[in-house]
């Protein structure tokens, strides 16, 4: 037995991952542990699946309630999606299996502000969990459990639940203890000010407290996390790198920022990754992150002496970098902080770090109201996530995305988007390959010109007419021409392209 589990008391509760899945039953609410392909549980999600399989195949029914701090892995959410045992789903997702699943409409999904998601289930939006599932790096003498790779809405979890079950897994480097800061939030109407000033400020303690009678089992394992390498940079993403870097140059011509000290918040995938690499040859020194996930190009720039801070509530990391994390952590430690979501997310502490948000999206309309979520207004593609708290509440709000998707068949500037996650009074700058169009100070009107810049040059004319006979219509605030307003996707619902068959 694992030399990870100090405490006598859980020591005599270890058992099999299946052994442990029979205390999961059907109908069941569910809090996991997990953060993108960090900090799941590794081997009850594979179990609760089996379970679901066999009652289905006897014609009985088995789906469960999950929630989690974020994303997952294929081996919890896909699994989990693929043998049918989910039957509610928040607050993010971003596997194939599940997203399918959703938008077949056999499951469903509640696509939620992460900084909400916790807070909801303190509130008791959701009733008492029944099981808290959750993945550590080891169990301390005094039961106390120390968060593996990501912390997310645990301390929730584990608080709400009546049932406790732990995964101490030992591919996790013991060195992450002491990397994690768990501050609780008190409940309403007892709140009071979270005291963080500076990035890495620490206000709380490096473990999770739990009510050790609540605990029904303990699961061994030794899995490493799971995320998927991020795409190479290629010639676009390097652009829009640049554009950016342009813009934060524009910032400190300006004097509301220096090259000294900048804080930043980068989203998830592949282009904001891309977008860090590319400060590693900036001017800028001395970055901190207040952000929600660490990836790659945020180890690039704290091992190059770039990035002196930065805060999240978990890793996003490749599997190259991941096993340099494990290497490395009692380095890393120095710099980095692990949060709980409410935490890491909140508005107050956001709106006080007076950070520059930079998020992907899946399309702007003229007028800078954008979608993340949702191809066509219709089929999720992962959910809003963080986005929503740090673009409402960062001092500069940006966008980043290639111009186009799916070849040129899709463009990123549409005249209305389809389904709106950021209005535009959140989102201020948005880039491309081809520049960045800064909407803040510009009434509507003003906005279209600056969009239709940055758009692909093949869907700028299409964009222009769309703008042209928008202003023709006697409402001028906000022109549109109603009927016209989603024929790029109607275009790509009928053709295959925005472009339709011109
Ligand atoms: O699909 O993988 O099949 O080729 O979306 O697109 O260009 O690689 O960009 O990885 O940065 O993701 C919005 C999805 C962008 C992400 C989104 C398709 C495209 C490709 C990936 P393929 P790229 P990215 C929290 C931050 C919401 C959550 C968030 C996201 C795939 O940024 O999920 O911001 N954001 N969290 O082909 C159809 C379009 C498309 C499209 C892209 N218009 N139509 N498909 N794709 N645009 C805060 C933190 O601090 C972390």
């Amino acid at each position: 037995m694992s030399e990870r589990i100090a405490s006598a008391e859980f020591r005599s509760k270890v058992m099999s991952a299946e052994e442990a899945a029979q205390f999961v039953n059907n109908g069941d609410t569910v809090g996991m542990s997990g953060f993108t392909g960090a900090a799941y549980p590794k081997a009850l999600p594979t179990a609760i699946a089996n379970r679901a399989k066999e009652a289905h195949s006897k014609g009985d029914e088995y789906a469960i309630n999950l929630l989690t701090g974020a994303s997952t892995a294929p081996d919890c959410d896909g699994v989990l999606a693929e043998a049918d045992a989910i039957n509610y789903r928040m607050p993010y997702q971003s596997d194939p299996e599940m997203r399918n699943k959703i938008n077949a409409g056999a499951m469903k999904y509640q696509d939620i502000h992460l900084s909400h998601s916790g807070l909801q289930v303190e509130q008791g939006f959701f009733g008492h969990l029944d099981v808290a599932i959750v993945e550590v790096c080891r169990i301390t003498e005094d039961g106390h459990l120390v968060p593996s790779s990501g912390v997310g809405n645990n301390v929730e979890y584990l608080e709400s639940a009546h049932k406790i079950i732990i995964e101490v897994n030992s591919w996790q480097s013991l060195e992450l203890e002491g990397m994690a800061d768990i501050y609780r939030v008190p409940h309403l109407p007892n709140r009071t000010p979270i005291p963080i000033n500076n990035v890495n400020d620490r206000i709380g303690e490096t473990f999770i407290r739990i009510d050790t009678n609540k605990v029904v089992a303990v699961v061994e394992t030794d899995s490493p996390d799971r995320n998927s390498p991020f795409k190479p940079f290629d010639e676009t993403s390097k652009q829009i790198a640049g554009n950016f870097l342009d813009f934060l140059e524009g910032e400190v011509r300006a004097g509301r920022l220096t090259y000294d000290g900048y804080i930043m918040q980068s989203g998830v995938g592949n282009v904001p990754n891309a977008v860090m690499a590319g400060l590693l040859d900036s001017k800028f020194e001395n970055i901190k992150a207040y952000t929600e996930v660490v990836q790659d190009g945020m180890l690039d720039l704290i091992d190059a002496g770039k990035m002196t801070q930065a805060s999240a509530t978990s890793f996003a990391l490749s599997p190259e970098y991941a096993e340099k994390m494990n290497r490395e952590a009692s380095t890393y430690r120095k710099s980095l902080v692990l949060r709980p979501l409410q935490i890491s997310n909140s508005p107050e502490v956001i709106r006080r770090m007076g950070l520059i948000a930079s998020n992907g999206m899946i399309e702007a309309d003229i007028y800078g109201n954008v979608n993340s979520t949702h191809v066509a207004g219709t089929r999720i593609m992962n959910g809003i996530g963080g986005s929503g708290d740090f673009t409402r509440n960062a001092f500069v709000s940006s966008f980043i995305s290639p111009s186009v998707a799916k070849g040129d068949a899709i463009s990123a500037v549409v005249p209305f988007a389809s389904h709106i996650d950021h209005t535009e009074h959140d989102a201020m700058v948005v880039i491309t390959e081809y520049g960045y169009a800064d909407l803040r100070g510009l009434a509507p009107r003003e906005r279209a010109p600056k969009m239709i810049s940055i758009a692909h040059p093949d869907y700028r004319p299409l964009l222009e007419e769309y703008f042209e006979r928008a202003q023709q219509n006697k409402h001028q605030h906000t022109p549109h021409n109603l009927r016209d307003a989603l024929s790029f996707h109607i275009n790509l619902d009928e053709t295959g392209s925005m472009k339709g068959n011109a």
